[in-house]
């Protein structure tokens, strides 16, 4: 499987394509000189509250600027949020932000804890080893189309490498 690099260098590395399919790019036309963000492993929990499931990738930013995430859509739910998990006291809590910055040099590991996408009124039934695509829409890179992949909860914390136990999204 080959490296696929798209217009204006939103690359993304072979390993991801391994593990989530294709992809497209379509950046904006004021965007900054140098753009390059890769995402990679975009994983789905296994919906354990029926409705909802939280979405995790990772995002690498080689380009000269800043760049945000700031909408998520699918086929798969009718309703997309960026949540941001905080600790308050001995209580983990989630709450919705209108973007995500990922900074220049920087990598962003959207994870159980930590940033994730909600997926909400899910379209169907998703079940472990489910794919399905998923448009992320960058403030300067534009959308990009990559797929995810459903992973079984008990799985989250062998793939993503983060407590579970503290995903407020995960069974009660
Ligand atoms: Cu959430």
């Amino acid at each position: 499987m080959t490296d696929r690099t798209c217009t204006h260098r939103c690359v993304r590395p072979a390993a991801a394509l391994l593990l989530a399919g294709a992809l497209a790019c379509s950046p904006d036309r004021d965007m900054p000189e140098s753009i390059d963000l890769q995402v990679s492993q975009v994983y789905v929990t296994e919906p354990v509250l029926g409705e909802r499931a939280a979405m995790y990738f990772s995002v690498t930013n080689n380009g000269s600027a800043d760049d945000a995430l700031v909408g998520v859509s699918t086929e798969a739910a009718r309703v997309t949020e960026i949540h941001r998990t905080a600790r308050e006291g001995d209580v983990m809590r989630m709450e919705r932000v209108e973007a995500l910055t990922v900074p220049a040099g920087t990598r962003i590991d959207l994870a159980p804890g930590g940033y994730h996408l909600m997926l909400l009124k899910l379209t169907g039934h998703l079940f472990p080893g489910d794919g399905f695509d998923v448009t992320l829409r960058f403030r300067h890179a534009g959308t990009m189309l990559v797929r995810a992949r459903v992973i079984a909860y008990e799985d989250v914390e062998q793939v993503l490498g983060s407590p579970s136990a503290q995903d407020p999204h995960g069974p009660r």
